[in-house]
């Protein structure tokens, strides 16, 4: 359907068209917004920066002048690549519904098919170009960040934007932030719209939650020589001496140090201590892993005989959902406020069975988005993957039942008040490595748990991811929460009879939104076991698709 004239008339007498020739798309490369955004090589990110700056300004439009975040990072991905995704007015990820139109705007291959592309889209959603446009963007220390930005800012002013810089922090400050400044001033603000702000709410909470508590040993935490070193550091002056911070991998300008053999996807690939640590954590000492953007957490622990254990996303979700549900509980509001948990395929099945014997569980696939979405059919939802991203969500009923309820016993007034902090605590618009972080040491502290007890809730069933590289990931399709493999045809009936032969096996395959690769999860009785049912799965997928099987940590 050709462009109405008029749209088109007003993209091209706009900024639009000149300033896009400025930013050509280059050839043979399909871009795509998957899990977390475009993600990808970050020398050919150049256009999709631009269009996504013209994008965030139309989504602002559209939301009535709403201010819209977006942010410039590719996360736990190798220090080469890059990637930008959107955030929406309340600090949650774009609406699904806009992800295809990003897509298609990023891959109009020229600046007149570009114009053309968003002539349609203004159309279709009926957009109000006369209403204002406001957005926030930051970035991560990538050393790709600064030209990319520059891009983003074209777009924006191509569209008269109104730009906030926020500059180089983590993406859970950028998507605390959006929500700090749609709220300002409104009976459900956020806090305070700055830094200051999101460490003044963490901070003030975690201390009045840890205030009648033992203060913990030093917890070490594994930066990934990434964003999170400089905000834990402003975190640690915030905390005193309730909980002291000895910050590891902080090199934030060493070149190709970023996400390099440590972070939180390290950990959870490699199941092993950053080799940077070695020596650095002693027996018996807690420690965690952030990830290149700060909003993966996995923590982890030396015993004794110097055995590394790591407790990921599903122990942290088994941790912190029990208890919230003790303290709604003796708080009295047990029939007012459901708990659940929302997990992924990738959730340990000893998680699972430990989480299904207590609370609702819910699977869906991959992606915090997902994943929040469901956790908000909750009163308190708890969600993680298994990867260590996840928060939990107080619905607004909850909220409102947390502000008026009325206690009746000295016992319930506590839990009530604790419930209350923990309420400001969790940075409820997305995971938050360093929210989550605070959240477990209040856990911990309250429930006098060191990193062994923690562990001991319940026993992972030994697992194994790989990655397979194969020439085109997209004829990897699945459904039942990514559980089944649809495409390619006969590869799932392969995978099941193989699993079937391993005890307690399961395993299964997806497409990597984020990576160009495809996942292999497997689990079983031991751990040979679940490495050889993943190599062999694996194996299977290459040979339906051509590739290279590898279970190399990033
Ligand atoms: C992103 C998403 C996560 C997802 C991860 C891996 O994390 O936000 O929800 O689990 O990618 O996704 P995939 O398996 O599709 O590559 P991050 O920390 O990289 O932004």
């Amino acid at each position: 359907m050709p462009a109405p004239a008029i749209w088109t008339w007003w993209v091209k007498t706009s900024a639009v068209g000149s300033r896009a020739d400025k930013h050509p798309v280059p050839a043979n490369v399909r871009f795509q917004y998957g899990t977390a955004g475009f993600r990808t090589i970050a020398s050919v990110l150049d256009s999709v920066l631009f269009r996504v700056g013209v994008l965030a300004a139309l989504r602002s439009k559209k939301l009535d002048g709403k201010t819209i975040g977006v942010m410039v990072t590719a996360s736990h991905n190798p220090e080469q690549d890059n990637g930008v995704k959107l955030v929406d007015p309340r600090g949650e990820m774009l609406d699904t519904s806009w992800e295809a139109h990003a897509t298609t705007l990023s891959n109009a291959s020229t600046t007149d098919d570009f114009v053309s592309e968003l002539a349609k889209f203004v159309e279709k959603l009926q957009i109000d170009l006369a209403k204002p446009a406001r957005v926030v963007y930051a970035r991560d220390t990538r050393p790709s960040g600064p030209a990319l930005v520059a891009s983003l800012e074209d777009g924006l002013r191509a569209l008269g934007a109104e730009a906030r810089n926020a500059g180089v922090t983590t993406t859970p400050v950028l998507h605390y932030l959006v929500r700090a400044i749609n709220t300002l001033g409104t009976k459900d603000s956020y806090g305070e719209d700055s830094e200051e702000g999101y460490f003044q709410k963490l901070s003030s909470a975690y201390l009045k939650l840890v205030a009648p508590r033992q203060t913990p040993p030093p917890l070490l935490i594994d930066c990934a020589n990434g964003v999170g070193a400089p905000i834990a550091t402003r975190l640690a002056t915030y905390l005193g001496d309730r909980l002291s911070l000895v910050l590891e991998n902080t090199a934030i300008d060493t070149p190709g140090a970023l996400n390099n053999a440590c972070g939180a996807d390290f950990v959870k690939t490699s199941q092993k201590l950053p080799p940077s640590l070695a020596g650095r954590l002693q027996p018996g000492q807690r420690g965690c892993s952030l990830d290149g953007d700060a909003d993966r957490l996995m923590y982890f622990y030396i015993d004794q005989r110097n055995q590394f254990h790591m407790l990921d996303g599903d122990k942290i979700a088994a941790l912190v959902a029990a208890f919230i549900v003790d303290l709604v509980k003796t708080s009295g509001l047990e029939s007012q406020m459901k708990v659940g948990v929302v997990q992924t395929a990738y959730a340990n099945g000893a998680s699972t069975k430990y989480l299904t014997e207590r609370l609702p569980v819910k699977c869906v696939p991959t992606g915090v988005k997902h994943l929040h979405h469901a956790a908000e059919s909750y009163n308190i939802g708890v969600y993680f993957e298994a990867n260590g991203h996840g928060t939990v969500l107080f619905s607004p009923a909850a909220q409102e039942t947390l502000q008026t309820y009325e206690p009746s016993t000295p016992a319930q007034a506590t839990a009530l008040e604790h419930l209350r902090n923990l309420n400001q605590l969790i940075n409820q618009t997305v995971g938050d490595a360093l929210s989550d972080m605070l959240l477990v040491e209040v856990v911990l502290a309250h429930k006098a748990y060191d990193g062994s007890d923690w562990d001991s809730l319940y026993v992972d069933l030994p697992n194994r991811l790989v990655k397979v590289v194969v020439a085109d990931r997209n004829q990897f399709k699945t459904e039942d929460a990514e559980r089944q493999l649809v495409s390619p045809p006969g590869l799932q009936s392969k995978i099941t009879d193989l699993a079937r032969r391993f005890e307690g096996g399961r395993s299964f395959v997806r497409p990597s939104g984020t990576e160009d690769v495809v996942r292999v999860y497997a689990e079983a009785g031991s751990k040979p076991q679940a490495d050889e049912l993943a190599f062999r799965v694996a194996g299977l997928v290459y040979d339906f698709a051509g590739g290279n099987p590898t279970s190399r940590p990033k």
